[in-house]
């Protein structure tokens, strides 16, 4: 997983708008139409009214590496443009978590170094960055496309997002070819589908060759400088969840207006429409008031 830096995430929460326009030009919707996408919420429209009364805490959190500089702000920063009620705790780690639960969030997001994790304490239920992103990604290529069922998707990477993409791919009905650098990971992916989904993928092993028979491409990996512009034709259409983006500035040229990729958007718009899929599934019933130790 790659851990992001305060350069690639500083100005995100200033360009939402600007990006949201990017978004609708690109898949028809914006960054809570993408989320709500992926995590199969109904008409937005309802939905966003409902989004201002769900209350997320987002808890800087200190082990490890340890804070990273605007990280909570910006994911803040996100869940606020979508419309809900965010903020971020006064406080880090156990007491930022703890004053999260004091506010009455009912979705408390903190990240590790190793993890970045939506809690729904209420529901006892948990969201995972790396599920949501890949989720995500795959509802903006499945935009793109106008449908993934019965299409060929290429997915580059066979780590955690890779292996979630394949997923969500299989979900759509896409008919899914893997390539990772190292092949020992895409035959366990191939064998993990085939066991898990009784779906068999198919595992490509050279890498120019899978890029020049695909239209539809994830880019799942950490690696720059994977899709040349040789890679892409008018049909081209790539989602890269992967940081450092795969895609070299020439094929970007070329992609214009059929790339998605961003560090954190999509993933933190996935994570916080899934929380809300989970409290609607599981409202809690409001404790009875009590007073003297009688319900009233
Ligand atoms: O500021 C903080 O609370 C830090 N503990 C945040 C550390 C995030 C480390 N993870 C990453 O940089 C990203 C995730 C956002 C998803 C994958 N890598």
């Amino acid at each position: 997983m790659t851990r992001l830096t305060t350069d690639d995430i500083q100005d995100i929460r200033f360009g939402l708008n600007a990006y949201d326009r990017y978004l609708v030009s690109a898949t028809g919707r914006s960054l809570l139409g993408i989320g709500a996408a992926a995590a199969g919420l109904g008409d937005v429209h309802r939905f966003r009214d409902a989004a201002s009364s769900i209350r997320m805490a987002v808890v800087p959190i200190g082990s490890g590496l340890g804070v990273i500089s605007g990280f909570a702000e910006t994911v803040c920063g996100i869940l606020v443009h979508m419309g809900f009620d965010a903020l971020v705790t006064r406080y880090s780690d156990v007491s930022g978590i703890a004053e999260a639960i004091d506010v009455g969030a009912q979705v408390i997001l903190a990240a590790d170094d190793d993890r970045f994790v939506a809690f729904c304490p209420r529901q006892g239920k948990t969201v995972d960055n790396s599920r949501a992103t890949a989720t995500g990604f795959v509802a903006g290529l499945d935009l793109m496309a106008g449908g993934l069922d019965g299409k060929r998707v290429l997915v580059l990477g066979c780590g955690p997002v890779g292996r979630w993409v394949v997923e969500a791919l299989l979900m759509r009905k896409a008919i899914v070819t893997v390539v990772d650098r190292l092949a020992k990971k895409a035959e366990g992916l191939a064998g993990w589908t085939r066991a898990v989904f009784q779906t068999t993928i198919h595992v490509g092993f050279e890498l120019g060759q899978a890029l020049s028979t695909h239209h539809l491409i994830v880019d799942a990996t950490n690696a720059a400088g994977v899709i040349h512009a040789r890679h892409v034709s008018t049909d081209t259409r790539v989602a890269a969840p992967g940081m450092p983006c795969g895609i070299t500035s020439k094929a970007r040229e070329k992609l214009a207006g059929r790339i998605l990729h961003d560090p954190l958007q999509i993933g933190v718009a996935a994570m916080a429409c899934q929380a809300v899929h989970i409290i609607r599934e599981q409202p809690v019933p409001l404790r009875p008031a009590v007073h003297d130790g009688k319900s009233v």
